[in-house]
Parts: C-alpha cells; sequence; structure tokens
C-alpha cells in the first residue's frame, strides 16, 4: 500500500488520508479521476493526463482548487514520496462535501487526492495467450445522458457491464453503444486489424478518449500502417484477422474471441505483437 497519500493539499500517512462521509464524490459520484502509468520513476503522459482530468472536472462544472501545473508538480511529489519506480498514480477529484442534495452551490472545497501504488496487472498468461471477452447486454452511456469522454467518479456503468464479463469468466466485457455499434471495454478500448487495415471506434461512437489510444494510433501510424476511426459492429470483431485492447491498465492486450467465437487464428496476431513491442520500447526503453 501506498505509505503517504496526497489530499487536499498535503502528503499524509495513507491511514490518515479521509474524506468526509458529507462529500458528493461519495454521496453521488460526484468529481472526476485519472489512472496513470509510473515507467522507471517518470509519469507516463502525465500532461496528457493531467490535461483531461482539467477537461472532464470542466464538463461537470467542477473548478480544481489547484492549477494544472501545480497538479504536475503535486503527483511528481507524491510518486517520489512513495518511492515508486514502476507504479500506477491515481488521481481523484471529488466537489467536496456539502449538505444532503444535488445542489453543487451547497457544496464547498473540492477535495483533490493522489494515490502513488503499485499496480496489479491481468495474469501474464493472458498476454502470451490472449484474452476471451463477451459483449455485456449493459450499454454503454448515452452521449446525451453522461458523455464517456468524461472521467467521472460516476462508474457505475463501467462496473455492472464488468459484472457480466467477470460471470462469464473473462476479465473484460466489450460495450455496445445505443445504435449497437462498438464502443469500448469496460475499462480499454479496442481495436481490430482487417487485411492489415487497422480500425478502431471514432470518438463519435460515445468512448472515452484513451490516452494509451491516441499513443497506439501514433506508433501504429509511424510504423506504416493505415489507421481508420471509424464505425465497427460486433460482425467486424467476429470476422477480423486480429483484435486488441489498449488502456493505462492493460497496456496493449491481444483479444483471441468474442462471445465465444474465435478471431483470426485464435492467437495474438503479428501486428498486434508488433505494437506491444512498439509500446514497451516506448514505455521502458526496450
Ligand atoms: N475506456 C474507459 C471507459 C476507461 O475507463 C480507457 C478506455 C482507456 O483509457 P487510457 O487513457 O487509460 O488509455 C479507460 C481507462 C482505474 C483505471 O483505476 C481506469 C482506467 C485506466 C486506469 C485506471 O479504474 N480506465
Amino acid at each position: 500500500m501506498a505509505n503517504s497519500v496526497y489530499i487536499d493539499g498535503k502528503l499524509v500517512p495513507a491511514d490518515q488520508a479521509t474524506v468526509s462521509v458529507f462529500d458528493h464524490g461519495l454521496l453521488y459520484g460526484d468529481g472526476v479521476f485519472e489512472g496513470i502509468r509510473v515507467y522507471g520513476g517518470n509519469v507516463f503522459l502525465l500532461a496528457e493526463h493531467v490535461d483531461r482530468l482539467y477537461e472532464s472536472a470542466r464538463s461537470i462544472r467542477l473548478e480544481i482548487p489547484i492549477s494544472n501545473q501545480q497538479m504536475v508538480s503535486a503527483v511528481n511529489e507524491t510518486v517520489q514520496a512513495n518511492g515508486i519506480d514502476d507504479g500506477y498514480v491515481r488521481l481523484v477529484v471529488t466537489r467536496g462535501s456539502g449538505t444532503l442534495g444535488l445542489d453543487i452551490r451547497k457544496t464547498s472545497n473540492p477535495i483533490v487526492i493522489i494515490i502513488a501504488d503499485t499496480i496489479t496487472l491481468y495474469p501474464p498468461e493472458i498476454y502470451e495467450r490472449g484474452m476471451e471477452l463477451v459483449t455485456a447486454g449493459t450499454i454503454r452511456n448515452h452521449p446525451g445522458a453522461l458523455n464517456p469522454r468524461i472521467k467521472s467518479l460516476n462508474y457505475l456503468n463501467n462496473i455492472l457491464a464488468k459484472i457480466e464479463g467477470t460471470d462469464a469468466g473473462c476479465v473484460e466485457a466489450l460495450m455496445l453503444n445505443h445504435n449497437g455499434e462498438v464502443a469500448e471495454c469496460t475499462g480499454d478500448n479496442v481495436f481490430i486489424i482487417k487485411d492489415g487495415l487497422i480500425r478502431t471506434p471514432s470518438t463519435e461512437a460515445g468512448i472515452l478518449e484513451g490516452i494509451t489510444r491516441n499513443t497506439v494510433i501514433d506508433l501504429a501510424r509511424e510504423a506504416g500502417h493505415e489507421v481508420q476511426e471509424t464505425t465497427l459492429v460486433q460482425e467486424d470483431i467476429y470476422t477480423a484477422d486480429e483484435c486488441f485492447l489498449t488502456g493505462t491498465a492493460a497496456e496493449v492486450i491481444a483479444v483471441v474471441s468474442l462471445d465465444g467465437r474465435t478471431i483470426g487464428d485464435g492467437t495474438p496476431g503479428p501486428i498486434t505483437r508488433d505494437l506491444l513491442a512498439r509500446f514497451e520500447a516506448l514505455t521502458r526503453g526496450k
């Protein structure tokens, strides 16, 4: 466990880092968060994650009490204080405590929390053999209700889909949008490869615009691949040559079946493995 946690402007021992039961982050899921990787003591794409945090906050009309630059410094300070070399940062901003009731004007003092810890990964055999996926019956939030581009503390939509996945013996689940198109997984973006062309749902599908997704798109284009952001349906995944997921926790991971249907030859494909190698070279200097 982390030994010190940044909360409300200070680093405090982890067991003393507490929030009020009247915090609207707890009472209503009213707040935003980020999950960021640390590789070799460096916080990976910290500026991009902090920018996305401030954008999420702006979308829910939450004013973060410190500047973007102060946030960057506080994250680095917390990582150093915990001696994290390879690990994970959880950044949380809650609405702060207030009276019962939804009115944000009755809250005060948004709370900034930074936890720097180690990370639990999917088991190594899933990386070697590839992941099996099922499609969840729970559809991704309609962008007109709670836009998936906002990384809010309200993650029940994803949790309900994840339960369907784990009930089916999978570690992730595919989520469709309100139009029945492929959106994303519960905590990962999805890509397919067909006839050498790499395709991924566009942000219009109602997804979180993953930072790993954008990094992998750049890496793929640098390697000379064509990448299309487009509409995908389940059938495109069933008939793909390769499929993989991207995310801060998972990095790049092959998908070998969806709903019991084998994708390609049922093993992690060559382009997926090449992109994973490029991602590892970028993050670990391999
Ligand atoms: N879609 C959703 C819904 C996510 O929550 C991604 C895609 C991938 O985005 P990034 O930017 O990570 O490539 C996510 C990321 C956590 C945690 O603590 C959640 C995520 C990432 C890291 C930690 O639950 N979700």
